[in-house]
């Protein structure tokens, strides 16, 4: 592994907008990205492996849940402080940020959003310190984009739901403890369910050979007739809100979290074209690699504003679902083209393990695909501004 100091990048003094408690969760979780993450997850990409033992070293930091309050075990932080966390995540590995996305939006959030006050204090002390891992199940084989058209069937039976369907692309699913599963009732409505693992008829089998998030474990959930007990549906989520009022805070999270991934690539390119030689100079010194990391500095420099703003509009519970459609899409775009530009100032180097950039373009392939598509998002847009719905 290359012995180069990371150096955040703050053009703008970005810094001066964050208070203490911000400051202190980012500089914890740099800190332990950088004892905990970064001599591991060049192996664990090439091995495809995921590094299980960072789950409780999360927990024990805070990165599962942070903004949930301290009665359920968590740190009761703001948005933008869970913004950070998830920033510095993601200089490390998108594989470690998805993990404690998946488990504060995806799972966390829903249980504390939509759940029973007993299902809070069984499930969120647990999910906060690892103890129990959680997966998202609304992603169908045949139902991706329009997560609306899921066949996924729950049939009241008296004292329990039968369950029957499939889910497809779940982070964490193999070894979740628990998996929050979006199914419709006979009714038609979209409900959420706490599926916990060991029940008769699920089964999550792994899904193998990814190029991409090598360091996350995905698969699928599928259930035949399954017995879910009546106390673990999600007693206030009704219809298709609910996950995507779920996917909002993890779309936000993302918007934040690629920015340490290109932060990350711009930083490794720079340290390395002022000292590459070619030519009897240093590659920093022409035009054309100046161009790139000037362009860069700027992309990285406006993804910072937007983020921070749309993290003040949550503080207040002000941001728009199509607020943070237009921060997530805009934010993982410039983050590729950063990994794509920063290897090519690497050159032949840029392709090794030995630099982060390749590892992250592979991994934001993934992330411009999930949380809805680069596409999706625009048309989200399109229809906030046109208010004409373009989606079908
Ligand atoms: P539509 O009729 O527009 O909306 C249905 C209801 O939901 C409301 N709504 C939202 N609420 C909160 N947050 C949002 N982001 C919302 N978007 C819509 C909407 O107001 C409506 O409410 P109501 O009360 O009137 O019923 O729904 P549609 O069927 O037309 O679909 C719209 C569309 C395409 C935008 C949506 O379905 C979509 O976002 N598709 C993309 C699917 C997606 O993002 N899947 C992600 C799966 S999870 C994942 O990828 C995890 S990756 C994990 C990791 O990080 O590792
Ligand atoms: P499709 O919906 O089939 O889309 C294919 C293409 O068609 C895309 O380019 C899309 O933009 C385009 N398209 C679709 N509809 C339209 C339209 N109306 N107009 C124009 N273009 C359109 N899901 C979960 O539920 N939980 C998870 O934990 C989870 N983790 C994931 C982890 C990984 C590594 C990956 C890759 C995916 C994960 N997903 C998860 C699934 C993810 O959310 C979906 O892949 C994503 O929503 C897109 O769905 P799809 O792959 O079925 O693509």
């Amino acid at each position: 592994m290359a012995t180069i100091k990371y150096k955040s990048p703050d053009y703008y003094q970005v810094d001066e907008l964050f208070n203490n408690e911000h400051k202190i969760a980012r500089g914890a979780v740099r800190d332990w990205v950088n004892k905990s993450v970064i001599p591991i997850i060049d192996e664990a990409n090439q091995k495809h492996e995921f590094p299980r033992h960072l789950v409780k070293e999360l927990g024990e930091l805070g990165a599962f849940g942070p903004y949930i309050p301290e009665k359920y075990g968590c740190p009761g932080m703001d948005q933008i402080s869970y913004g950070l966390i998830m920033q510095e995540l993601e200089r490390g590995d998108s594989a470690v940020r998805s993990m404690a996305s998946v488990q504060s939006s995806l799972v966390m959030y829903p249980i504390f959003k939509f759940g029973s006050e007993e299902q809070r204090m069984k499930y969120l002390p647990k999910l906060a310190t690892g103890e129990y891992i959680g997966a998202f199940g609304l992603t169908e084989p045949n139902h991706g984009s329009d997560p609306g058209s899921m066949i996924t069937r729950i049939v009241d039976k008296g004292d329990h739901y039968l369950l029957n369907g499939a889910k497809m692309w779940i982070t964490n699913s193999p070894i979740a403890d628990i998996s929050i599963v979006w199914a419709k009732d006979e009714e038609g409505i979209v409900r959420g369910l706490i599926v916990e693992k060991g029940l008769d008829g699920f089964t999550a089998p792994e899904t193998k050979g990814k190029w991409s998030l090598r360091a996350s474990l995905t698969g699928e959930l599928v259930f035949d007739n399954v017995k879910v007990p009546k106390e673990n549906l999600l007693p206030n989520a009704k219809g298709l809100r609910g996950p995507l009022t779920c996917l909002s805070s993890a779309r936000y999270g993302i918007a934040w979290g690629v920015i340490g991934a290109a932060m990350d690539c711009y930083d490794t390119a720079l340290q390395y074209s002022k000292e590459r030689m070619q030519f009897n100079k240093p590659i920093a010194g022409f035009q054309l690699t100046q161009k790139k990391l000037a362009e860069m500095l700027t992309e990285i420099t406006k993804a910072q504003l937007l983020a921070w703003r749309l993290g003040t509009l949550r503080n207040d519970d002000r941001a728009t679902p199509a607020q943070i459609s237009m921060a997530k899409r805009n934010n993982v775009e410039m983050a590729l083209k950063i990994a794509r530009d920063s290897r090519q100032i690497l050159g032949a180097m840029g392709i090794t393990g030995d630099y982060p950039m390749m590892r992250h373009m592979m991994n934001l392939e993934s992330v411009i695909t999930y949380e809805g598509t680069h596409d999706i998002h625009l048309l989200i847009t399109g229809y906030d501004i046109t208010e004409i719905n373009a989606f079908n």
